[in-house]
């Protein structure tokens, strides 16, 4: 079931837990960075989910996505979300925190891959990031629980609850703002709760905060069905923290990953630039393709060809 990918050879690789995270040192970031390179780091990605690379203070936007592009397309900032740089998205704590779990952008069919974020300003304390892996939260299920996930398919929307809640709470018209730029076009598709990574053939759970509702059940079915199995996502074990230092980018798969970035700095600036990679359109386990119910993400990205790691 699990593929064996091949260790990276030329990076130095220190893991930060068994499940999930390595920082790799010793390189320096930038568009014209070796392709031998480049193909260690795309490997670390697909083994180790989640990437640090620190002291790389000499990045700005522009050769984070100069960089970036090496490792894939870029798509743009975000399908609905204009207002927020036209390269890189500027994530900002005025507008607006993800403290929720989630993967990127799940409500369009083409996924980003991968997302890259460049902490730019940060607070005295707090504002650490939680990432968790989807391929060991499934790979951790008893037998039953993962036929079941097989068999399930999932809406995830731009308009969730979540972010309802958060505006609601909002105390400044930014955040309110922001929320309705972010529905301003709404997307909803169907993806499969379990999705099969198509670089390294691994199963991942695919769930975080856009979805709505499980398909085919009940409301209460749905929410004890989504709570199960975001619960596992979301075990300690699964995870892995990182606290930002200045100079510090973050890679992460987003196809075998959700992230979670924690509200505990009040209300001091924090400010980081992300930049995204076109991914590929789901594939369940059955080889059946995630499908478009509402809005058209062709603007937003190209479909990714992803090319299947040697084993
Ligand atoms: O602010 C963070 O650490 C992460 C924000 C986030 O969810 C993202 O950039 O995709
Ligand atoms: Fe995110």
């Amino acid at each position: 079931m699990t593929s064996t990918i091949p260790a990276p050879t030329a990076l130095s690789v220190t893991k930060l837990g068994a499940r999930i995270g390595a920082v790799v040192d010793g390189i320096e970031l930038s568009g014209s960075l070796d392709g031998e390179i480049v193909e260690d780091l795309r490997r670390a990605i697909a083994v180790h989910k989640v990437v640090v690379v620190r002291g790389q203070h000499h990045l700005t936007d522009e050769e984070q996505y100069n960089f970036v592009s090496l490792l894939g397309s870029p798509t743009t900032p975000h399908p609905t979300v204009r207002s927020r740089g036209t390269t890189a998205l500027q994530v900002d704590s005025r507008y607006g925190k993800a403290n929720s779990w989630h993967s990127d952008v799940t409500f369009v069919d083409r996924i980003p891959k991968i997302t890259t974020l460049r902490a730019v300003e940060l607070p005295p304390y707090g504002g650490s990031t939680t990432f968790a892996s989807t391929v060991a939260a499934y790979e951790s299920l008893p037998e039953s629980l993962r036929v079941l996930a097989d068999n399930l398919w999932a809406l995830h929307s731009n308009a969730y609850d979540y972010a309802a809640e958060f505006a609601e709470k909002a105390a400044n018209d930014k955040v309110a703002d922001y929320r309705k730029e972010f529905e301003s076009t709404l997307y909803e598709t169907e993806h499969p709760v379990v999705r099969i990574h198509p670089e390294t053939g691994e199963r991942a759970l695919l769930l975080g905060h856009f979805v709505k509702k499980i398909l085919g059940v009940s409301t209460k079915e749905s929410q004890a069905l989504f709570n199960l199995f975001q619960d596992r996502i979301t075990r300690l074990e699964n995870t892995v923290r990182w606290n930002w230092s200045l100079g510090d980018i973050v890679l992460w798969d987003n196809r075998a990953t959700q992230h979670y970035a924690i509200d505990d700095y009040d209300d001091q600036d924090r400010k980081l630039s992300r930049v995204t990679l076109a991914g590929d359109i789901p594939v369940s386990v059955t080889g059946e393709r995630s499908r478009v119910i509402t809005g058209d993400a062709a603007e937003y990205s190209v479909i990714d060809e992803p090319v299947r790691l040697a084993g």
